[in-house]
């Protein structure tokens, strides 16, 4: 189904009755990562229920709600959680809440998620600030007709993850002490882990980390000109590479590890925007 321009003016309606924030960052929170959003200053919680048009969330470990508010002197829009192919929901639904964040005034996104490590030199609890994506869903929320006013038919993807945005959040990490990678973010459909075949492939592709999101929202935020920032905790190595099985326990710990550091490095990045 496409999304329609009186849809998005529906949605962003109804959270501006809400809220009187006008966010100019918003904050994409993959798994175990949305303790982020219990942060916020003077957060106004709208679940996605109460939101026109939004879908629902249904995976485990992730909450569905917007939070509006200030981070590090930012007036920002948080999805706390967020929505995947795997669940069912149309690339449409996927990607709807960027729409609306466009819509509401936002210039700048910074996407997270959990990743597997398809690089051999990362470990699980490392944090890769993501160079560009290969998008291994074969599916692309921008079929169909066009609406030219939220954005060009053929859009351009050559520097998707904002160059400057990623320089900012490497100086911040170094001036936090916290060591950084930086590489190439493949996006498969799930909901199963790829197999050691699979990884073999990324990896001759050029691709560092595999995971399950990400891709269809920074497509349509592209196509709407917002500057996207994107970075992985890379949870657990992917397949092939250790000798145990994968497991959403693993990544929902790692995530849990991690979070003070993620934190940290995230609001370091929002204070220098
Ligand atoms: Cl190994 N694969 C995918 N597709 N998503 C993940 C993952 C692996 N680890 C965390 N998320």
């Amino acid at each position: 189904m496409q999304i329609t321009r009186m849809q998005i003016k529906e949605a962003a309606k109804a959270i501006e009755s809400k809220s009187k924030v006008t966010p100019r960052v918003g904050l994409i929170l993959g798994s175990g990562l949305g303790v982020l959003a219990e942060e916020i200053q003077e957060p106004v919680k709208i679940p996605y229920e109460e939101i026109p048009h939004f879908p629902v969330s249904t995976v485990e470990g992730h909450v569905g709600q917007l939070v509006l508010g200030k981070l590090e002197g930012q007036s920002v829009v948080v999805m706390q959680g967020r929505f995947h192919l795997y669940e069912g929901h149309e690339l449409s639904s996927v990607t709807f809440p960027i729409r609306v964040m466009k819509e509401l005034g936002v210039e700048t996104i910074l996407v997270t998620n959990a990743a597997g490590g398809v690089n051999e030199s990362f470990e699980p609890g490392d944090l890769m600030i993501i160079r560009d994506h290969i998008n291994l869903m074969f599916r692309n929320p921008l079929i169909g007709p066009n609406d030219p006013e939220l954005g060009p038919r053929f859009p351009d993807m050559s520097q998707a993850y904002d160059p400057k945005l990623r320089e900012l959040a490497k100086q911040v990490a170094v001036q936090q002490g916290i060591s950084i990678q930086e590489g190439v973010y493949a996006g498969f459909l799930g909901p199963t882990y790829e197999t050691p075949a699979e990884i073999r492939m990324v990896r001759k592709i050029g691709g560092d980390a595999v995971g399950m999101s990400t891709v269809p929202e920074v497509i349509v935020a592209r196509h709407a000109g917002i500057r996207v920032l994107g970075i992985s905790c890379i949870s657990n190595m992917a397949a092939g590479i250790l000798p145990q099985p994968l497991s959403h326990e693993e990544v929902m710990e790692t995530a849990e590890q991690v979070k003070e550091k993620f934190i940290g490095l995230v609001r370091g990045i929002l204070k220098s925007l």
